[in-house]
């Protein structure tokens, strides 16, 4: 189990120079086998920091994620489209709880993490720092983001800690369906009035950059890709993962006759790898770092719940003689 140490501060590639040499040998042995390190087993604690870090910022990402499309619930045109959206917010919340369980099984309590998010320390995806203007931004969101989110989970479900591995399988199954219902609103939309198509074709003009950034920066200047990789947390890297998602949905975009606000955009026909106009990394740095457009509302938003769900967390602490009234 989790051993000491301050398991809430960034670690030193040095650190690995402290741990014994027999069981970092043994345990990447295992990792090397493909088998899953579960939370008793021992694991080096950059690991495990790596670990807390990665997961912790994937369940903020699912919380914050769910605001965006949360606020178009009332507006979504339609009853149908309602339920089906009302649905999937509830369904991102819940992989939120699936990843804040995970991560608790490496050693930081779901308290910790939270006060972490809304005090600004924690990460969460850049894209959810943007709004959703209209319907559109929102189908936007349930397709493509989620099917970039498919992408890198179905990936990184092969890795090698099992409670993530299996937050993560489960978490994809439910993301399929999401997927499907963005298509759907897509479509309609592409293949409604010129209006409809405008209003979609806006939409994708003002994401493809923060999507591109969804996926992480370039492996050239990634801090983590490297040791992720090597201990099988990261199935495939920011590139692989962007590359991958280019490569299945850029197709279905142009199938629709909607285009993509890049002129360099194209499959290089030697090397299968598409060719892109690289997104300004330093805005994505201000924007993951608390200064984007719609980062103090977010925020703003988790401390209000926080703070309302209070009582209900502090009633649940309570020993049940507090507040059962006792049988005459
Ligand atoms: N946004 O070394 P790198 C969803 C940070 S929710 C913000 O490449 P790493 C949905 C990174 O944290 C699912 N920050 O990092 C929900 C690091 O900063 P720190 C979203 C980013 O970890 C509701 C620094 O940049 N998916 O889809 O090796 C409704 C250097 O980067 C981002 C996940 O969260 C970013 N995009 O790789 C609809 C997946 N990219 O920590 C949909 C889980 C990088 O050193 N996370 N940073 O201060 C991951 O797979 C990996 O963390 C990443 C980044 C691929 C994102």
């Amino acid at each position: 189990m989790y051993g000491g140490g301050n398991l809430f501060e960034p670690m030193s590639k040095d650190a690995l120079k402290e741990e014994d040499p027999v069981k970092l040998s043994e345990f990447e042995a295992r990792i090397e086998r493909g088998e899953k390190i579960e939370p008793a087993d021992w694991m080096p604690q950059m690991y495990r920091r790596q670990l807390i870090r990665m997961i912790e910022q994937h369940a903020h990402s699912e919380i914050i994620g769910a605001l965006p499309e949360g606020t178009w619930i009332t507006r979504a045109p339609g009853f149908k489209r309602k339920l089906a959206l009302m649905a999937k917010v509830q369904d991102e919340v819940g992989h939120a709880q699936l990843l804040y369980s995970a991560a608790e099984t490496l050693g930081k309590s779901r308290e910790a993490m939270i006060n972490d998010l809304i005090n600004g320390k924690s990460k969460y995806s850049n894209v959810f720092n943007y709004p959703a203007f209209t319907w559109a931004d929102c189908c936007f969101i349930s397709w493509l983001v989620d099917a970039g989110a498919i992408v890198n989970q179905m990936a990184n479900a092969k890795g090698s800690y099992g409670p993530y591995c299996r937050a993560l399988a489960r978490i994809t199954i439910e993301e399929a369906f999401h997927l499907k219902y963005g298509h759907h609103c897509v479509i309609h939309l592409a293949t409604g009035t010129p209006t409809q198509r405008k209003m979609m074709q806006e939409a994708i003009n003002r994401w493809w950059k923060p999507m591109l950034q969804f996926f992480g920066p370039p492996d050239r200047i990634s801090a983590h890709t490297e040791v992720l990789m090597k201990w099988k947390v990261k199935m495939l890297s920011n590139d692989g993962c962007r590359q991958q998602w280019l490569d299945m949905y850029v197709p279905k975009i142009w199938e629709l006759g909607l285009t993509l606000p890049d002129d360099k955009l194209r499959q290089n026909p030697d090397t299968g790898k598409w060719e892109y106009t690289e997104p300004d990394w330093d805005e994505f740095k201000k924007v993951i770092n608390g200064d984007g457009p719609c980062n103090k509302e977010r925020l703003a938003v988790r401390r209000t719940a926080e703070e309302r769900g209070r009582w209900v967390r502090e009633a649940l602490r309570k020993p049940k003689s507090e507040y059962v009234v006792p049988l005459a």
